[in-house]
């Protein structure tokens, strides 16, 4: 794929010659991995950089453009599978905009050329004064692939894919399956040929359950919604498309010929998104028309916010000049409408060096490969570590020291690696290799049937266990030891001062006074924080032994259950799968805890020590769980209460029988906001959860205490 450049100028620099050359060659590879093939190499970040280093050195040697530089082109040519079509309006697509200062660049540049194209008209002064404040509509950008949709009197004709602008691929009959396009148009003033434009997408809800399906039949998963939503489209079989739950939301229209006589076509976007909408197309509920620049960006600042909790991905919002009069005055630059742009979100995908692997052992000796990276921004954080799970993870991605990686972070998840990009690797690289034994203790590292994961066969004299069985007891969730965090149980362990947790309960002050960073002040605060922590509940107790699987709720319903200490020591499996949430693995994980007599010797030490609760009312027998008031009930707690913390309403709530849950869904019964609630009130809305304010939830409180 190489161009000839036509050499106007004599003078002319062979390395920025070679630079761009190799830009447009690299470019155009990777905008047919991307559009005809639907297997992306590098994430969208890396090629929009591409993309605007080409732009640059062709802005400054004019003289090398080239009519075939990906820089004046749209995606990439159509595959060869389906029948090709030519638009008869070019699909363009949108500049984009990456920071506020771009966004004010792109206001300034309408401003003045609609000034400038309007000096010597009729305008008067008033009117050019109020491009200042001129009207944007605002619109999410949906993550999906954009199409043309032909409609003859009321009927879809055809759906075409935007393929590279000019010519796309006839995908009717995979787009009459999509339940949001119309087959048919309703209304009696629609044009009798009429392109709508859009995307179709992949809600995330659906993209999660094709791969699910995909990894249970041994296919390849997609790697994001968009990748999944081409693929779908792609489809020879409509059959399948069919099954893939897509959606379509109309975003323009194209061609629009014969409108009836007495019909006056909308003269803004906003009024033909609405007409849009009365005529059969779902349009974004999202979009806004705002008045000036600022607003554009308060917007921004708003959907940014909401990204998380909708029920699609979005890549950034996209605004365009709301009057169709004045779109038309400012008209197109090659490959761009110039009333239009899109503010691209930070990139949430991003690509870096692997620089090693560690194993890290968790509490139940979980052994996890983790990932030393060049640190990177991405997701609006800087990352440097990202977790490889366990070794299907490794096997899947086959990532090795030095190779190049795609990190992707969104929202609060932890950063993953996506892939490796194979046509960086260098040429001397192992592929990674398990450990046999523990890289803490050295005990042998074994895999029990059925477990993907592999353990350390230590136990508790494995150093990394016994250090995170401490931070797990201590953490605010357990006994809650108020300063007693994850650096300083490290550093109480290696100094050799604790070997388990009873040992907290004989620290002196001398000894903890002496460690790095610790006076005599902060010594006798941890210790008076570790003799508070004694008063403490049956629940949380049960909690903090850190038996495998026993979260908070199984925690709560085994304290509940037994009422005391003795009857839950005294258990068995068959007593255990009774009780609400408890199957038989974990059942089997209890009895193996307490049949232990490390693990009974270590709870008689604590009770020794005076770790004590109230007494716990005990559900008998035939006591049914259902009692509580709130049993079946789930909540959702999101921003700020004033006269508890969300951690106190959650024990509340919980006390009487409801299940408390981090993340909103179909399942939730209510969600409990606070000012700065965000994406999980948005969510809730938008799955008709009920929401209770502050003063509701402390109703609820005394109507049933
Ligand atoms: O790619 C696009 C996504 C969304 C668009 C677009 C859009 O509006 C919400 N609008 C235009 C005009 C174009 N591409 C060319």
């Amino acid at each position: 794929m190489t161009q000839e450049f036509k050499q106007t100028s004599p003078i002319q620099d062979p390395s920025v010659i070679h630079e761009i050359q190799a830009l447009r060659d690299e470019l155009h590879r990777h905008n047919y991995l991307y559009y005809a093939l639907d297997n992306p190499e590098i994430p969208d970040a890396e090629y929009d950089r591409l993309l605007r280093r080409l732009q640059a050195l062709e802005a400054e040697n004019p003289e090398l453009l080239s009519a075939d530089s990906p820089s004046l082109k749209v995606g990439s040519a159509p595959l060869d599978a389906f029948t090709q079509v030519a638009h008869k309006l070019p699909m363009l697509s949108l500049d984009n905009a990456f920071s506020d200062e771009e966004m004010l660049d792109f206001n300034k540049r309408v401003i003045d050329r609609l000034n400038n194209s309007l000096k010597n008209s009729e305008l008067d002064n008033t009117t050019k004064e109020a491009f200042e404040s001129l009207e944007y509509v605002c619109e999410p950008k949906l993550d999906g692939i954009a199409v043309s949709l032909l409609y003859a009197e009321g009927v879809l004709v055809m759906g075409v894919t935007r393929g590279d602008g000019t010519t796309g691929e006839d995908i009717t009959a995979n787009v009459r399956t999509v339940g949001s396009i119309p087959l048919r148009l309703t209304g009696d003033d629609i044009p009798s040929e009429l392109e709508v434009r859009g995307e179709i997408y992949m809600p995330k809800a659906a993209f999660e359950k094709v791969n699910k399906a995909a990894l249970k039949n041994g296919d390849k998963p997609f790697v994001n919604p968009r990748n999944a939503a081409a693929g779908s489209l792609r489809q020879l079989d409509s059959k399948i498309t069919a099954k893939r739950s897509l959606e379509m939301c109309a975003y323009s229209v194209g061609i629009v010929e014969g409108i009836k006589e007495g019909v006056n076509f909308p003269e803004t976007h906003e009024k033909i998104l609405v007409k849009l909408s009365e005529w059969g197309f779902r349009i974004n509920q999202e979009m806004r028309a705002v008045t000036g620049i600022n607003a554009c960006a308060t917007y921004y600042n708003k959907l940014s916010e909401k990204r998380d909790g909708l029920p699609y991905e979005i890549d950034g919002i996209v605004y365009k000049v709301n009057s169709i009069s004045l779109q038309k005055t400012l008209g197109f630059i090659s490959r761009a409408p110039r009333w239009a742009i899109a503010r691209k979100f930070p990139a949430q995908e991003e690509m870096t060096q692997l620089l090693g692997i560690e194993f890290q052992v968790g509490r139940t000796g979980a052994i996890t490969p983790v990932a030393r990276l060049e640190p990177v921004f991405v997701g609006g954080v800087t990352v440097s570590n990202a977790t490889l799970h366990n070794q299907d993870e490794v096997k899947r991605l086959d990532a090795r020291v030095g190779d190049t990686v795609i990190i992707r972070r969104a929202g609060d998840v932890i950063p993953q690696i996506v892939s490796v990009v194979l046509s960086r690797r260098p040429e001397q690289t192992d592929a990674l290799c398990f450990p046999e034994s523990c890289p803490v203790c050295d005990s042998p590292i074994v895999q029990v049937p059925g477990e993907v994961v592999l353990r350390c066969s230590g136990g508790l004299i494995c150093g990394a266990q016994v250090k995170e069985a401490i931070k797990h007891f201590a953490s605010r969730k357990a006994m809650d030891i108020d300063g007693l965090g994850d650096k300083l149980v490290e550093q109480l362990v290696d100094e050799k001062l604790i070997k388990s947790v009873v040992d907290l309960y004989h620290l002196d002050v001398e000894a903890v006074a002496s460690l790095e960073r610790m006076g005599k002040k902060s010594a006798e605060n941890l210790l008076a924080a570790i003799e508070t922590s004694k008063a403490t509940s049956f629940a949380r107790f049960i909690y903090s032994l850190g038996i495998r699987e026993v979260g908070e709720a199984t925690a709560r319903n085994l304290a509940q259950y037994f009422g005391d200490i003795n009857s839950l020591l005294a258990s068995d499996e068959e007593t255990l799968v009774v009780i609400n949430d408890i199957g038989p693995i974990v059942a089997r994980f209890i009895v193996d805890f307490i049949s232990q007599e490390s693990n009974q010797l270590l709870i008689k030490q604590l009770l020794e020590h005076g770790v004590n609760w109230p007494e716990v009312k005990k559900q008998s027998d035939d006591d049914d769980s259902n009692e509580l008031p709130l049993v079946d009930k789930t909540y959702v707690l999101s921003g700020s209460l004033f006269s508890l913390t969300r951690d106190q309403a959650k024990e509340k709530l919980q006390a009487l029988g409801a299940t408390v849950t981090g993340s909103v869904s179909k399942k939730t019964d209510y969600l409990v906001a606070g000012p700065g609630a965000g994406s999980k009130l948005t969510k809730a809305e938008s799955l008709s959860v009920p929401v209770l304010d502050e003063d509701q939830l402390l109703a609820l409180f005394d109507e049933y205490t």
